[in-house]
């Protein structure tokens, strides 16, 4: 199912590259039906989601849109959309969106703004940045960003600042580094089979993340797998999560544990000769070493560790071992623990031991982010990256900022920032350091942002950001195989700007010179796709999406997997993929590093994505918040009897850096022992707190960083209040 970009599409006829069709429909005014024309515009979702959807906008006008769909021309889209997308409406035309820049009146974290223009606005961001740069130079400055938008123009081009400023740069740790880190280690390469090839198999496993969450659409191509070959469908978590209430079978365990279970899978494989020993032969370094070490792991040894039990762990092993087109999807989930990535690498050794990735439907996929060949020499400045001295660890930002010397990497304090895609208050580890750094007098903070979030909140000078229908983009689809086109569909709201155009007035007043500088969205997204694809930005438009997969052959490594030595690596050299490899396993096993719970702190927190928020982004829309309710602590039977927790009931969680207060649902989704809470909610939800991340911790995961979000030893009690 591949698909090439549109060579000489047709010219002529075309209104608008953006422009799909004009479809009539009829509309419900009042009590009457009338028919009228929408104008449905082609787009691209913006959202730090697998999904990166191919979308269908309904333009009312030049300023308003209706309702959003997925569109059916993406293979992997399928004509499907998430709910909190398909209402964008309620979020592209909030009352409370930010509509002019503003300048800080009250305290930081307050809210209080006063009204200035733009020119005052980039006037005090740029004289903040050459006073921080003049007294301790230039790595003081510290542009900031995340995920707001993945767009490659608008979120990366905060990129040029660091480059052609000298200021200091971000390695951005906060998402998926350390399941990068773990298939890096076995693979190779951010690759894998191309998702939609799951209608195809005759077993899907989704280990470790909750696709009716995070990547609905991905529930389509399932769907049909079962329906047309009786596909199915396995899902490893540590709750019963919407996507395991799916499917045919379900394996609850202990989280971070998943290595255990995996070793345990390959042991059982081995020992009853259903490995792919030719696989073994000719594409791994599986060797005798590896073999001894994996006859130790067996099902009753992982029982113990996983609490699943090991007739099943064994029943399990045979149905994924004798099952020639099984397909393994990867969640991030899964690696957000401090063994993350090396639970990551375990599970990633399944299909080299069955040699599923020699059947069409059969693999794994975790992320493609190798393989869109994109040139962004102009678009980012990625020749003068060499210019950053200093790399700040974007998940440290709580120690960056309150001057701890090893994440300063021993250079200057930051004193100045500028924050775009982010809303790094919340959804950051460690929080009460992160806001205490937010906080200090002599740090400036500018935020370029939707809302008034709680990082917003500290900003010296506050900027109202364009959202991702206001301007022209491209995306890569970190969960299947397209580069999206997202052309522009409405005009700018109120006075807001894009990130580009921020970027851009800045550098130009801090006396930097690129050509990119005076360079339209449109005109670098154009320029991006004719050096990279040989595509125009408005021939891709006509088509929506380019497909970067690679072949067959070289999407399942038949060729040889992208190391050196073209093998698939049982022995993972984690020295070469990060610092902080002292001690992680040589060969794939359980890595017993977990925060440890003891009689202080008895249970486990896991803190995933809600069905409805985007990590903290649509806590702002109405239909979002009615679905999600309130925080909430699932805590099993067992452990609330203990507790004397009752359901519904007011709780308060807590660890060494502090406690939340939240409701109380027993429920027995997960292992006695573990609290699940879902969402990233903002402050106002939480009784005088300041959200869950209070309580993660911010330690790099070894070996290259990240945050352990699902891996926090807690203690729960009723509360009085
Ligand atoms: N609706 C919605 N969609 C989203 C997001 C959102 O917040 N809301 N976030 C977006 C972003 S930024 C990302 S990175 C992706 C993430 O998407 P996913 O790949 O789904 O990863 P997570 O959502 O982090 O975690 C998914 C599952 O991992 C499980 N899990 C936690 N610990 C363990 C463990 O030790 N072992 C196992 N087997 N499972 C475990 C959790 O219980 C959860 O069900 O989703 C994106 N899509
Ligand atoms: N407890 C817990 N914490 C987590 C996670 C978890 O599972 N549990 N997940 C983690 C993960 S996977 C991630 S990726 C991070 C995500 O963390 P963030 O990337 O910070 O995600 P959001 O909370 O959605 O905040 C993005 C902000 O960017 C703004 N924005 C959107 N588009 C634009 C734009 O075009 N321009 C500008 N200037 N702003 C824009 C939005 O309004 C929003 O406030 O959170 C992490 N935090
Ligand atoms: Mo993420």
């Amino acid at each position: 199912m591949k698909h090439l970009p549109l060579l000489n599409p047709p010219s002529s006829g075309v209104k608008s590259p953006a422009i799909s069709h004009i479809v009539g429909i009829r509309i419900q005014l009042g009590a009457c039906l009338m028919s009228a024309e929408i104008e449905i515009v082609r787009t691209a979702c913006p959202h730090d989601c697998p999904s990166a959807c191919a979308l269908e906008v309904e333009r009312l006008s030049p300023t308003r849109i209706g309702r959003i769909r997925g569109s059916a021309s993406l293979p992997f889209t399928a004509g499907v959309v998430c709910e909190k997308v398909g209402r964008y409406a309620e979020r592209v035309h909030h009352p409370e969106r930010l509509k002019h820049p503003m300048r800080r009146i009250g305290a930081k974290g307050e809210g209080k703004f006063k009204r200035i223009s733009w020119d005052e606005a980039l006037d005090a961001i740029a004289s903040a940045f050459e006073f921080a740069s003049k007294t301790h130079g230039p790595e003081s400055v510290w542009p900031y960003h995340s995920g707001g938008t993945l767009g490659i123009i608008q979120r990366y081009g905060i990129e040029r600042l660091s480059r052609l400023l000298g200021y200091s740069g971000m390695k951005g740790t906060i998402c998926v580094t350390p399941g990068v880190s773990g298939w890096q280690a076995g693979v190779g390469e951010q690759r894998g089979a191309d998702p939609v090839e799951i209608e195809n198999a005759d077993l899907i496993i989704v280990w470790g993340g909750n696709p009716v969450h995070t990547n609905v659409n991905l529930m389509k191509h399932i769907q049909k797998a079962r329906k047309s070959n009786g596909a199915k469908l396995v899902v490893v978590d540590v709750y019963r999560t919407s996507t395991m209430a799916a499917a045919d079978f379900g394996f609850v365990l202990n989280p971070g544990t998943d290595g255990a279970l995996a070793c345990a899978m390959m042991q059982v494989i081995l020992a009853e000769g259903i490995a792919d020993e030719a696989f073994l032969a000719e594409l791994t370094d599986f060797d005798e070493d590896v073999r001894a070490h994996l006859a130790e792991k067996t099902p009753e040894w992982a029982a113990k560790i996983t609490g699943i039990g090991a007739a099943d762990i064994r029943d399990f092993a045979r149905l994924y071992g004798r099952t020639a087109k099984s397909f393994l999807r990867l969640g991030v989930g899964f690696t957000r623990s401090r063994n993350g990535a090396s639970n990551m690498h375990a599970v990633s050794c399944l299909p080299a031991i069955t040699g599923a990735w020699r059947h069409k439907g059969g693999g794994a996929f975790f992320a493609s982010f190798d393989i869109w060949g994109l040139d962004t020499t102009l678009a980012h400045a990625s020749d003068s990256a060499e210019n950053v001295t200093r790399v700040l660890d974007q998940s440290r930002i709580g120690a960056i900022l309150c001057g701890d010397k090893d994440a300063l990497a021993g250079g200057p304090p930051v004193t100045a920032m500028l924050i775009q895609n982010s809303n790094t208050a919340l959804v950051a580890p460690d929080s009460a350091t992160v806001r205490r750094g937010l906080a200090r007098e002599d740090l400036f903070i500018s935020v370029h942002e939707h809302f008034m979030t709680p990082t917003a909140r500290y900003a010296d000078i506050l900027l109202p950001a364009a959202t991702f229908l206001e301007l022209d983009d491209l995306y890569m689809g970190w969960g299947h195989t397209a580069l999206t086109i997202g052309p522009r569909v409405l005009d700018h709201y109120a006075e807001c700007r894009s990130n580009l155009e921020v970027v851009n007035a800045l550098a130009k007043r801090l006396g930097a010179e690129h050509p990119s500088l005076s360079m339209s969205s449109k005109s670098l997204v154009d320029a991006t796709l004719q050096a990279s694809k040989g595509v125009s930005l408005a021939d891709a438009a006509l088509h929506g999406w380019i497909d970067c997969g690679p072949k067959f052959e070289e999407a399942h490594f038949l060729a040889g997997f992208p190391h050196p030595d073209g093998r698939f690596r049982f022995k993972p050299d984690w020295a070469a993929i990060g610092p902080y490899h002292n001690g992680m396993p040589t060969m794939p096993d359980h890595w017993a590093t977990t925060d440890t719970t003891n009689t202080h702190r008895p249970l486990r927190l896991v803190t995933p994505p809600s069905r409805t928020y985007l990590n903290t982004s649509f806590t702002e829309t109405p239909s979002s918040r009615k679905r999600e309710g309130r925080p909430t602590a699932q805590v099993h039977p067992q452990d609330a009897e203990k507790l004397g927790i009752v359901d519904g009931g007011k709780v308060r969680m807590g660890n060494q850096k502090g406690e939340v207060m939240l409701h109380a649902e027993i429920s027995d989704v997960a292992k006695p022992g573990v609290v699940i809470s879902e969402g990233v909610w903002p402050d106002e939800a939480f009784q005088g707190g300041i959200g869950i991340n209070l309580l993660i911790d911010a330690t790099p995961i070894p070996p290259a960083g990240g945050a352990a979000f699902h891996d926090t030893a807690i203690w729960l009690k009723a509360s009085a209040d």
